[in-house]
Formats: C-alpha cells, structure tokens, sequence
C-alpha cells in the first residue's frame, strides 16, 4: 500500500552498529504494542494518517537529501546497488541478510505466533508485522487466520478458465493467468471508477489485497491438482491455518509438512524491493494498478530463471546429478560434475546472490529444519556436501561476487521429501508466498 513507501531508503543510511544496538528496544517496544485487541483492519485504520504525514513529513524536510552517487556499473547492472525505491517491511543486509521489521529469521521463529507451542512461525503473522511493524499475539493471528478462510472462495468460473489453459502450460503461467483472471473482483478498480477520493485508496486496496492472499491457495492448489493429481482437487480445510491450509489442499496432511509450509511461506514473503519481482510490483502499483495487476506482473518477473524458478532448475539439477553418479557422489565426482555445468555455459542453480554476499540466512534455517526433520534424506546429504564442495569453486571463477547458497539452493530437498517431488511447481510456491509482501503494493 502506498502510505507504507517511506524510510527504507533512508534507514539504509544508518550505521549497521546504530541498527544492531536499537534492535533490542525496538523489538521490546515491538512487544509491548501487540496488546491491543484491534484487528488488522482497525490496526491500520488508526495508523495510515500518522503515516500519510511522516510521509509528507520526509518529503518536506528530507526530499533534498543525497542518498549516493550512481556509477556507470550501477545503472548497467539495472540499478545494482543504488537506491531506488521506499520499502519499509524490510531490510536487505549484504552479510546479515534480510530482516522484517528489524526482526532476522530466528527472531521472528521465536516471537511470531506459531500453531503450536515451538512451532514455525505462522506466515499471517509475518502479514500484521509487515504491515502494522508490530508483532501479533496468538489472537490477532488466529483472528486473521479466520478473516482469510473467510475470504478464501473462489468463482467456480476460475477453475473452467484454468481448465481452458494447455494443461502443459508452465504451473507460473497458469497461476499468472489465474490472477488475471481474478483482476475482474478487483474493489479498487470499481472505487477508481466511482471517483473514490485519494486518502481513502487503501480502504479497496486493502480488501484486494486480503482477498488476493486468501485466494491464492486455492489457486495454485488446483493448479497442482490439475497437472499432478489428474485434476482430484481438495477442499478447502475449514479450520487450518494459511499454511497448513495450503498443505492440506495440495493432498499434504503430514503435520511436518504443514509446519514446512508455515516455514516456507513465511522465509519467501518479503525480501526488500531490489529483486526483479518486488520492483516489478512496486512499479506497476505506482499507476495505480491494482493489487491483482501489480501481482500478475510481478509473477511474471519471479517465473524467470535467475530469480525464483532457480527453486526448480535446483531440484533438476540436483536429480541430475543423482542420475548421472548416484546418490553417494564422491566430491570428486561432484566438483568434475559443477565444473561440466560452469563449463557448458551454465550457472550453479541456488548459488549467488544480486544482494548478499554470505550465506542467505534463510537457507541456513531450512537446513535447521532439515536437520531436526530429516538428518537422513540422501538429498539433503548432498545438499549439505554442495555447500562444501560449490562455494570454492564459485571463487575459483574468480568472478563471482557471492558463491554462497541463496534461499533456492535448499527449498527443494525439503518439498521432495514430503512427496511434494514436482519441481516444475516450485516457483507456485514462492509466488504465493510473495502474495504477503505484493499484495500490499
Ligand atoms: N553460477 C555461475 N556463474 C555465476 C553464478 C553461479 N551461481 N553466480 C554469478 N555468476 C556469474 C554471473 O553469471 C556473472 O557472469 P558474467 O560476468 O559472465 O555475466 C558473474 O558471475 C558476476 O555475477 P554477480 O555479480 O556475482 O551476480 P549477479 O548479481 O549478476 O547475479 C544471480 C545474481 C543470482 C542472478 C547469479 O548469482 C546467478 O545466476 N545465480 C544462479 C541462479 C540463482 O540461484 N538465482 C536465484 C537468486 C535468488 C532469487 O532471486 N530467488
């Protein structure tokens, strides 16, 4: 939502020791906030116009502030390291990785609501904080858990204009056209219409948005369903949670799995806006698209290679590797093997980042999950020998600016191991996990 576009460009400025020692206080006060009992709706009602002022605010008194020299490297690298959008739910540190709301990863595990006592933090409570920058308690979550179910149905015409699609069209340009397809239920396209005034945009947009995130399981469920599961499609569940939701209607009931998917949804929401999908998003929302339009476009962004099909080229890659050597690959074989794909003009999938510069943080909390749900998986062995085996030769290239592990690099083992083996699906996953952050645009 607009009103929110404000600061991130400036809160890069800040000391990384200033951002450090205020984080203990700010997730207190963080805390301490969470106490009311307003819904997420009331919640934002209140805080929008203290926030269309500190915007003006910033305009006024800052909108002359230099906020760095761009150099030639800068622009032919598509704004690589330059400032170039207000993006305030979250920050992208090059060797921390990324925070929502000042809260890291692990932070977020241990204070966000979770279906279960110690459980994967639960993705609608990663929705308030990005939104309201406060931490919900167990109420407030459950509340929109409910609010989402609410929202979740879907015209039955949708599922005959998938059904009209080649069923061997790409699951992400299904789930694109799915969208579109949506847009016709768009309350901000109708408000524009009737001539709504400006201070009230967020009100249709929000209700967009909600709907949007509610609907998109059901969605890229049928999706799967449809090309996997010769077209079985499953029910909505009428008291899961998100996660668990999306699980259960992609035929997953495993407990674990629900908890992968709690943990998937939330790590893939956010990852501030210099991405190729988040830009796009926020870009097309600047003319007042509406959110199933800036989310289309964004998803069209993510289904590129490069950046969130490299969940599937993984998947590929490491069954490639499988076939060719066996699951008990030598490192010799393994390094003979990354030197073949480099060599053959190929990129190491799930390898290097436009951003970070270390390992990105939420792969080392898929492999906490991997080692506490499954130490065994052969996959994931040679997951964890790759980490070994690929940064070093990455280095060797001598041009690589990160040959650490990015997000994409341990998804897939995971979804493999709990039957979910379809990595043509992947980049579906991700993408409605990005409904999160998007939908908001
Ligand atoms: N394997 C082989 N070569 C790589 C590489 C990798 N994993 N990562 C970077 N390089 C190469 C680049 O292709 C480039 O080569 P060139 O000069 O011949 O064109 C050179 O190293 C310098 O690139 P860079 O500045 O380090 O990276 P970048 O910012 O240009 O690109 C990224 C970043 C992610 C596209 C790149 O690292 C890559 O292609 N990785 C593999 C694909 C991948 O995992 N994408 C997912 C990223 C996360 C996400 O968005 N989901």
């Amino acid at each position: 939502m607009v009103f929110f576009r404000s600061l991130s460009a400036l809160s890069r400025l800040r000391s990384r020791s200033a951002q450090q020692s205020s984080l203990g206080t700010s997730v207190r006060w963080l805390q301490m906030e969470s106490s009311s009992d307003l819904d997420l709706r009331s919640q934002l009602k209140e805080m929008i116009p203290e926030q269309q002022d500190r915007l003006k605010k910033l305009k006024a008194e800052h909108g002359k502030v230099q906020l760095g020299n761009i150099t030639t490297d800068m622009v032919l690298g598509g704004m690589r390291g330059m400032i170039g959008l207000l993006w305030e739910t979250s920050l992208l540190d090059p060797d921390e990785g990324i925070r929502f709301r000042g809260l890291s990863i692990p932070e977020c595990q241990k204070l966000l609501p979770a279906a279960k006592p110690g459980g994967e933090p639960l993705p609608e409570g990663l929705l308030w904080l990005l939104l309201t920058g406060k931490v919900p308690n167990k109420a407030h979550v459950d509340a929109l858990s409910a609010e989402l179910r609410d929202r979740a149905q879907v015209p039955d015409k949708l599922y005959k204009f998938i059904d009209g699609l080649d069923v061997t069209a790409h699951p992400m340009t299904q789930l694109s056209a799915g969208v579109m397809f949506l847009q016709v239920q768009s309350e901000f396209q109708k408000a524009y219409e009737n001539g709504i005034h400006k201070s009230k945009y967020w009100e249709t947009t929000y209700e967009d948005s909600l709907n949007l995130i509610a609907r998109l399981p059901a969605l890229a469920a049928y999706i799967y369903r449809r090309i996997y599961k010769e077209g079985q499609s499953i029910p909505m569940h009428d008291s899961l949670d998100y996660g668990g939701n999306f699980a259960h209607m992609l035929g997953f009931d495993n407990p674990k799995m629900h908890e992968l998917m709690r943990l998937y949804v939330t790590i893939h929401s956010d990852h501030e806006g210099g991405n190729v999908s988040a830009h796009t998003a926020h870009l097309v929302a600047s003319a007042l698209s509406d959110p199933y339009l800036s989310f289309a476009a964004a998803l069209n962004g993510l289904a590129g290679p490069l950046h969130g099909l490299a969940n599937q080229e993984v998947l590929l890659w490491i069954k490639s590797v499988v076939d060719e050597c066996g699951e008990n690959v030598s490192t010799e074989q393994l390094k003979e093997y990354i030197w073949r794909t480099l060599n053959s003009g190929k990129v190491v999938p799930g390898y290097g980042h436009g951003v970070l510069r270390q390992t990105d943080p939420r792969y080392t909390c898929q492999r906490e999950f991997a080692l506490k749900h499954l130490p065994d998986d052969p996959l994931f062995q040679l997951v964890s020998k790759l980490y070994e085996v690929v940064p070093p030769i990455l280095t060797e290239l001598g041009k690589v600016k990160n040959p650490w592990p990015n997000v994409d690099a341990h998804s897939g083992v995971l979804l493999n191991h709990f039957g979910l083996t379809e990595a043509r699906y992947y980049t579906v996953l991700f993408g409605v996990s990005r409904s999160i952050e998007y939908a908001r645009s």
